[in-house]
This record gives C-alpha cells, sequence and structure tokens, in this order.
C-alpha cells in the first residue's frame, strides 16, 4: 500500500513542520503498516499558520457568500468523485469498516452541498424602526479566525461539519485534526485547495492536542474556537477560553441510551442496539453505550442481542465479510479493556466478549470482542462513563418512567432512543429525555446534517453545530446590527414617541 506524506498547508502551500519532525500514523487494523508520515509541528507552525490566516481575513469576509459558495459545491463534487478513495483511507487510518468510511465522507459531501447553497440564503431581518425616515436590519458576519480541533473518529464528516460553515460564514481557519488521522486530513485539504479556497484562508497544522491544540486555542490571534473531542480535553479548552474572554464551541463525549419497552419491535430494537453500540466499534460520541430493558422483554432481549453479537465477524475493514474494525490505536485499547475489568470488579454480569480478539490476521490490530454486560446498575462506572468502545452496559426498568430516569443519570446529554409502538410513551420520551437528540424507533447514531446537533451537560458547550440556522450558521457568524437615520435630524428612540 501507498505510503503518503501528510505535511502542513500553510498559506497555500505544502511544507514541512519547521523543526523537520515527524511522526508516523499506523494502521490500527496491522500496527506494522504505516499508513503515512505526517510533520510534527511546534508553536512556531502555529504562528505561522494564524498569521496566514489572519492575513486572508479581510480578503476572504469580503468575497460575497454566493462566490464563496460556489466553491463549496466544487468541493463537494471533487468529494463524490474521490468518494471511494477517501473512505478506503479512512479505513486505514482509524480502523472503520469500508462501508462507514463511506458514509463519513458522504457526511462531508452532503455539508459542502448544503453549506454552497447557504451562501445565497445567508439573510438576516429587517424590520420597521419606531420612528419615521430611520431603517434597521441584523446582518450575519463572520467572527474572523477560528481555530477548529476535529477527532480522529469522523476523520472527514466532522472536518466538514466545521470548515464548510466557517467558510460560508467568511471566517478563515486554522485547521488542527486529531493526529490519528493526519493522512484523511491532508488529503480532505487538499481537495478544498483544488476547489479553489485562496491561499491563506484554510491552513492546515498536524501535532498533538497537548503540544499544539492547547497552545493554538490560547493563541492571541484567534478569535474563536471549534472543538469535538473528549470532555477532559474539551473542558480544558472552556477554561483557556473562559479566561481569556473567547468563544468557544465543544462537542464532547456521550452516555448515549436505547430505552426497549415492553412492547418494542424486538428485531428492530436488536438492530438498533448492535448498530448503535458496535457501529464503528463503539467509538462515535453518539455511540448506544447503555440500553435499558423492560422488565417483561429483559430476558429475551437478552438473548437475541447475545446471539446478534456474537456473530459480528471482526477483521480489516476494507474486506467485505468484516462487520467490525479494530479500536483506533494502544491507548484506546487498552482503556477499553481496562474498562471490561472494572465492569467484572463491580458484579456486572459478562454475557458476551469481554477479551481482545487475537485470531489470525487480527493479531496484529487493535481488536476487542463485541462485549455485553447485563444485571448493570445504573450507578456503576461502566454505565456512567464514556468507554469509547465496543461495549454496552443493559439496565433492567420497570416502566417507561424509571427507564427516562435512568437514562437521564449520568454527566453526559448526546443522544437517546425509545423503541415502542404506544404514541403516548413516545410523547413522553421525547419531552423528557435530558438529551440533545431523541431518537423515536431507530438508534442512537445517524444525525443527518441540516439540523443541529449536540448535546447538553458534559456532551457540549456553547452553539451547536452542523446543520440548521440554529447549528452551522449560528455557530459561525455573529450578528451585527445596523440603525440608519436618514431624517436629518436628531430623533430619540423610546423618547420620541
Ligand atoms: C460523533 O460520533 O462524533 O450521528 C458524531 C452520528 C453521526 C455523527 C456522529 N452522524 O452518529
Amino acid at each position: 500500500m501507498k505510503m503518503e506524506h501528510a505535511k502542513n498547508y500553510i498559506n497555500g502551500e505544502w511544507v514541512d513542520s519547521e523543526s523537520g519532525k515527524t511522526f508516523q500514523s499506523i494502521n490500527p487494523a496491522n500496527k506494522e503498516e504505516v499508513v503515512g508520515v505526517v510533520s510534527k509541528s511546534g508553536r512556531e507552525d502555529i504562528d505561522r499558520a494564524v498569521q496566514a490566516a489572519r492575513e486572508a481575513y479581510d480578503k476572504w469576509r469580503l468575497t460575497p457568500a454566493p462566490r464563496r459558495g460556489e466553491i463549496l459545491f466544487k468541493a463537494a463534487e471533487i468529494l463524490k468523485n474521490k468518494k471511494e478513495i477517501l473512505g478506503r483511507l479512512e479505513t486505514r487510518e482509524m480502523g472503520k469498516v469500508l462501508m462507514e468510511g463511506l458514509g463519513d465522507v458522504q457526511e462531508a459531501i452532503d455539508m459542502a452541498y448544503y453549506m454552497a447553497g447557504e451562501g445565497r440564503r445567508f439573510s438576516g431581518e429587517t424590520v420597521p424602526s419606531e420612528l419615521p425616515d430611520k431603517d434597521m436590519k441584523s446582518l450575519r458576519v463572520p467572527i474572523g479566525v477560528f481555530a477548529l480541533i476535529t477527532p480522529w473518529n469522523f476523520p472527514i464528516a466532522i472536518p466538514a461539519w466545521k470548515i464548510f460553515p466557517a467558510l460560508i460564514c467568511g471566517n478563515t481557519i486554522v485547521f488542527k485534526p486529531s493526529s490519528e488521522v493526519s493522512v484523511c486530513a491532508a488529503k480532505f485539504v487538499e481537495i478544498l485547495e483544488e476547489a479553489g479556497i485562496p491561499k491563506g484562508v484554510l491552513n492546515l497544522v498536524h501535532g498533538s492536542g497537548g503540544e499544539v491544540g492547547e497552545y493554538l486555542a490560547g493563541h492571541p490571534g484567534i478569535d474563536a474556537v471549534s472543538f469535538t473531542g473528549s470532555f477532559e480535553i474539551g473542558s480544558r479548552l472552556e477554561g483557556i477560553c473562559g479566561n481569556i474572554h473567547r468563544p468557544v464551541v465543544t462537542e464532547m463525549g456521550g452516555k448515549n441510551v436505547i430505552l426497549v419497552m415492553e412492547d418494542a419491535n424486538l428485531d428492530l430494537a436488536i438492530e438498533g442496539a448492535v448498530w448503535g453500540g458496535f457501529g464503528t466499534s463503539g467509538q462515535r460520541c453518539t455511540a448506544a453505550s447503555r440500553v435499558t430493558v423492560h422488565k417483561k422483554v429483559y430476558d429475551t432481549f437478552m438473548e437475541r442481542f447475545q446471539t446478534a453479537a456474537s456473530q459480528l465477524r471482526l477483521g480489516d475493514g476494507l474486506k467485505k465479510e468484516t462487520d467490525m474494525g479494530p479500536v483506533v490505536n494502544e491507548t484506546q485499547f487498552h482503556k477499553i479493556l481496562n474498562y471490561i475489568d472494572i465492569g467484572k470488579d463491580e458484579g456486572a454480569r459478562l454475557i458476551v466478549g469481554g477479551k481482545a480478539h487475537r485470531e489470525g490476521e487480527c493479531a496484529k490490530g487493535y481488536f476487542i470482542q463485541p462485549t455485553i454486560f447485563g444485571d448493570v446498575a445504573p450507578k456503576m462506572r461502566i454505565a456512567q462513563e464514556e468507554i469509547f468502545g465496543p461495549v454496552v452496559s443493559v439496565i433492567r426498568a420497570e416502566d417507561v418512567e424509571e427507564a427516562i430516569r435512568i437514562a437521564n443519570g449520568t454527566p453526559f446529554g448526546l443522544s437517546s432512543a425509545i423503541y415502542t409502538q404506544d404514541v403516548n410513551k413516545t410523547a413522553i420520551a421525547e419531552r423528557d429525555l435530558d438529551f440533545g437528540i431523541v431518537y423515536i424507533n431507530a438508534s442512537t447514531i445517524g444525525a443527518e446534517i441540516h439540523l443541529p446537533f449536540g448535546g447538553i451537560k458534559r456532551s457540549g458547550y456553547g452553539r451547536k453545530e452542523a446543520g440548521g440556522r440554529g447549528g452551522a450558521l449560528d455557530t459561525y457568524s455573529r450578528w451585527k446590527v445596523i440603525y440608519r437615520d436618514f431624517s436629518g435630524r436628531l430623533q430619540k428612540a423610546q423618547i420620541d414617541k
């Protein structure tokens, strides 16, 4: 397989880091395969990228929004042509199965078309004044230079959620992707370069969050920060930004939950639990890591869920027969196995899985068996903390009210789901589940890009991501209000009434 070189992209040029240092990006399905050699950046590289973004800002903010939209439209077309290449690269670099890699790229394509259109709908309000010969309006204006810090689990989609709306709103960008997916990020930026993004408008700097991410977020040349990743890092960035009065948006973890009621269509609920719990090897912030099941159907559900999970085939995500790929790296691998030990120590019942999977070719990668714990108590750590791996905790519930109380009883609030045929229960769930997203008869994953995405409590802070006016546009623009008095005399609002 081809080894790639992922360089920094600063002021329209692909450059090595100033120190000349590099690091490797490895295929988690096969540690022997180096996917790419990546420029390892330091503060001096960040300084240059921020400066380039600052210098490009005035010209870009004054470029008409429909023109900015045309570049995004072109990016969508190129992404469409390169969908297969990018999807395969995602599988090699972070392990998700090809079908999911392609879905990830599709999310970016959809976002690009959607935001391209927003360039012509960039509207504010015009309202009448209380006074004669005076007009007034609100305008969306860009915020300035955005630092965008993204995770490894959606290597193309999440950067697209941030970069496209930031660009359409007229901001310039310093983009710092997770070091796990540097090659994907570089390929994505190459596409935007090909689409015609002017130099300096989008800059890419590789490196680790600790070394360059925090420095970037607090950099004096940055106006606002958008981050997706763990609560630990996100809350640290909130602190840094709060201290210097800088807008920050964070999308963080989840302890998402599926509620299975006594009247649920169990075929559907089990498919949903498998897809939500083990899709992307459980490494989604929306993953269904908890399931609460009504006591009347608990035993049947468990038996069938166990059978379905044990049939999943693990392997390299590029192979057609693979259902579930590896987890992303050694640190996550050990962290997840450690959580499995914690679950056993806490007295949860291990139903299936629970071990690393080292058969055949899988010995070369970071594979963990799909794991289900039964008889989990809501306060156990495995039911409270984000594991970010293929581990699902199943909790018994008496009724819908108890299931909702359990669902709401963690520090997170991103995504939730209820399976039931009873319209009244869906209404209660919709009203009372304390989450950013509620699914009805569908799993906790699969948010679409034209509605806002995000959660409450430890799942997120600030405005929401992705789509909808309340998502993308409100995050990446601010309101400016204009009053114009053309009466030629002093008029006093409120007083002259
Ligand atoms: C994430 O896991 O970080 O709703 C985002 C979903 C995807 C996005 C997940 N569209 O599952």
